[in-house]
């Protein structure tokens, strides 16, 4: 299948290890500073830091493991095994690139609660197609909230996006089938439809997020290309939650971690792919049009353990 974004191609790589050495100085300060290292400490940091109770035991025991072998030693040691630990966790979000359709229009379809960063995300991910000389259409298929449609209209225009809403209180579902429509008939490459922020508790939103999906799946083989849940990276292990809940309406490819500038614990992105095999595939570090970046493992890593 063709991909968007191979990380070769990846731009700006300075400006996301800076965003990453910002989110992480905390457990990186903590290893430079070790002179003895201490296990209880390091899980301390890694927990402090978002890398959740589970994932944050395993990274230790690894370590510990590789001290009590006497391959690793003091402060240096502690570090090499950390850095190996973690690039074996990550490496599936290393060949994590978004999935194309080889022919029509690729379609992703993006979720998540309210407020964390959905149409930012749409918007700021359009631009990036657009800017790579790809076609995209956007479709409001959140039709709850009266702003909302206005709001991706705006960045849509902005970013020389088509656009495709519905009537306000409409049916999503239509929306995304009208949008699906309209990319095939005007030859548009990427569709992103863009949905109303939900909770697991409120379940007819869940429901109605599953008939946007099985739409979506019936208009179009193939599609959705990417499923992905946005989430905002300051709200710490309740994102666990969101994906637990979400992944059980429908089946989640991606994540989109937002608003990891203002996150001081970036190890989430750990705890995420250790629960759920799930990539975090792009991070949102701003609120502006070009604050997004294909999520890099080792630009990651290289943020908790140092150069
Ligand atoms: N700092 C920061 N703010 C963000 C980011 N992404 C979104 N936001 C802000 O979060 C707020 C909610 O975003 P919005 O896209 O409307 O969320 P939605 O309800 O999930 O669609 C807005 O004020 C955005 O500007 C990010 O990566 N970094
Ligand atoms: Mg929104």
């Amino acid at each position: 299948m063709a991909r968007l974004f191979r990380r070769k191609e990846e731009r700006r790589k300075g400006f996301w290890r800076r965003a990453v050495d910002l989110a992480l100085t905390d457990v990186r300060v903590a290893f430079g500073g070790l002179d003895t290292p201490s296990l209880e400490e390091l899980e301390e940091r890694l927990i402090a830091a978002d890398f959740g109770v589970d994932a944050s035991l395993a990274l230790v025991d690894h370590v510990e493991r590789e001290l009590k072998r006497g391959r690793a030693r003091g402060a240096e040691g502690l570090n090499r095994a950390l850095r190996e630990a973690l690039a074996d966790l990550l490496a599936p979000a290393r060949e994590a690139y978004l999935e194309a359709a080889d022919e029509g229009p690729t379609v992703y379809l993006i979720c998540g609660v309210n407020g964390v960063g959905k149409t930012t995300s749409v918007a700021k991910l359009a631009h990036r197609i657009r800017s790579e000389g790809k076609s995209v259409l956007v479709a409001a298929a959140d039709t709850f909230r009266a702003g909302a449609v206005d709001q991706l209209r705006m960045w849509a225009e902005r970013v020389g996006a088509d656009f495709v809403a519905g009537q306000a209180g409409g049916d999503p579902a239509a929306v995304a089938y009208d949008a699906i429509d309209a990319a095939e008939a005007r030859g548009i490459d990427v569709v992103l439809i863009d949905t109303a922020g939900r909770l697991h508790t409120q379940s007819p939103l869940m429901e109605e997020l599953r008939k946007v999906d099985r739409v979506i799946r019936r208009r179009l083989e193939g599609a959705p290309h990417e499923t992905l849940i946005v989430l905002d990276a300051t709200v710490g292990q309740n994102a666990l939650s969101q994906v637990r809940a979400f992944g059980e309406a429908v089946s989640l490819t991606g994540i989109v971690l937002a608003k990891l500038d203002s996150s001081a614990r970036g190890g989430i992105v750990v705890a995420l792919q250790r629960e759920f095999g799930l990539p975090v595939k792009l991070v949102g570090l701003g609120e502006g049009i070009d604050d997004l970046e294909t999520f890099d493992p080792d630009a990651f890593i290289e943020g908790v353990c140092g150069a």
